[in-house]
């Protein structure tokens, strides 16, 4: 039986990994702090079915650790700071886990775990302010966020790793993608909130935002740069690429993405419209959740790995919309908890 390392289990990737994996009969084992593996009860029947090793990404003795107990054949690096909007508040931390954690553990994989095969997390974010469009393998990288820098050099570590060492470490640059399990500090989980919160008319949400408001005050949402633009696909679907990434005769880099770009304005029309309601009427904006210096616009051109991996997305816009707003008006009506 293949056995699974993942780092990140307890993020929206790492569940949707994990499933996955299970269903092709892998044994998974997950990375996790342990506060973070306590404080997700909605994840427990997930947990009963993987090992979860209890460790920070900041810790390299944890991360040898996991290696030497667990001995996987795949290891899928996805803990992370994920969020580019806190990683200016955040720069350091960021550096710490995005950045060294990624090169931490491809050390440790190095000394203690050789032939074991990594998938690594890189980012469309790290084109940042983006020099050709759509993007691909070969776009310049140009970060606009300590984020974006971050990620930027846990990818090149990754193809020093490689190329000096020989390891299989195969690096996924993928652009956005959401689920129901997306969490509240994301632009389209604020959004489906938000969209379920003006249907029931609630007007004063318990959920809060990246700021520790309510997400929904006075029955609207506030948001940052309505012109901003991304590529947005369905989680699912893109933890599928990792899998088949790994399963690639040779370690290389693919982007992942639909190849059709959306604005924050044509997100919400979606969200809103979707439970009869005008956009307008329930989204304000409020500059602190204004970045710096915006990323984008960010649109993939994925025709390598369709060519290579067989990959294109399955799951439409609209339909990825739908079920997260029809997850969270499931959630608000039985008061059910949803990743904070
Ligand atoms: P999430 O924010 O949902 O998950 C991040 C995970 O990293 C969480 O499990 C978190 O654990 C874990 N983590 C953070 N810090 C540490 C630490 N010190 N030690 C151990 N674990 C830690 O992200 P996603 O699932 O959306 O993304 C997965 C990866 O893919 C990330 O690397 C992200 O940067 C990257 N990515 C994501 C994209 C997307 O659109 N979703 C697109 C491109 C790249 P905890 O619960 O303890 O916070
Ligand atoms: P992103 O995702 O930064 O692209 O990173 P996010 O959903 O945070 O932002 C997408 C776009 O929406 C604009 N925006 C807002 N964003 C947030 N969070 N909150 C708001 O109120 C708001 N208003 C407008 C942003 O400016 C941005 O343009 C995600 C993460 O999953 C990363 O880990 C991953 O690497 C990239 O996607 C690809």
């Amino acid at each position: 039986m293949t056995r699974a390392l993942i780092t990140g289990i307890t993020g929206q990737d790492g569940v949707l990994l994990a499933e996955n994996l299970l269903a092709r009969g892998y044994e998974v084992v997950g990375f996790a702090r342990r506060a973070s593996v306590l404080a997700r009860t909605d994840l427990h029947p997930l947990f009963q079915r993987i090992k979860v090793f209890h460790g920070d990404a900041a810790n390299s003795v944890d991360i040898a650790d996991a290696l030497l107990q667990h001995r996987p054949d795949e290891l899928y690096n996805l803990a992370a700071q994920s969020a580019p909007g806190s990683s200016w508040a955040q720069s350091l931390e960021t550096g710490d886990i995005t950045a060294m954690g990624a090169h931490r553990l491809f050390e440790a994989v190095r000394r203690f775990a050789p032939g074991c095969r990594i998938y690594h997390a890189s980012s469309s974010e790290m084109f940042g302010a983006v020099v050709e469009s759509p993007q691909r393998e070969t776009t310049p990288f140009n970060p606009a966020n300590p984020y974006a820098a971050a990620k930027v050099y846990a990818h090149q570590i990754a193809h020093v790793y490689r190329r000096s060492y020989g390891m299989f470490i195969a690096c996924g640059i993928l652009f956005n993608h959401e689920s129901p399990l997306r969490r509240m500090n994301f632009l389209t989980q604020k959004v489906a909130y938000g969209a379920a919160c003006a249907k029931l008319g609630i007007q004063t949400s318990r959920h809060l935002n990246e700021e520790g408001e309510p997400v929904v005050s006075e029955g609207c949402v506030a948001l940052g740069n309505l012109d901003a633009s991304r590529d947005w696909g369905h989680a699912r679907d893109y933890v599928e690429a990792m899998w088949r990434m790994t399963q690639h005769p040779t370690a290389e880099d693919f982007v992942i993405g639909t190849g059709t770009l959306r604005t924050v304005r044509d997100l919400c029309e979606a969200a809103y419209g979707y439970v009869g309601l005008d956009w307008r009427n329930f989204v304000r904006t409020d500059a602190r959740f204004m970045r710096l210096s915006e990323t984008g616009p960010t649109v993939a051109d994925a025709s390598k790995a369709l060519r290579e991996l067989g990959w294109k997305p399955t799951i439409r816009f609209d339909a990825m919309i739908a079920e997260m707003v029809d997850a969270q008006l499931a959630a608000l009506r039985s008061n059910a908890r949803l990743p904070d």
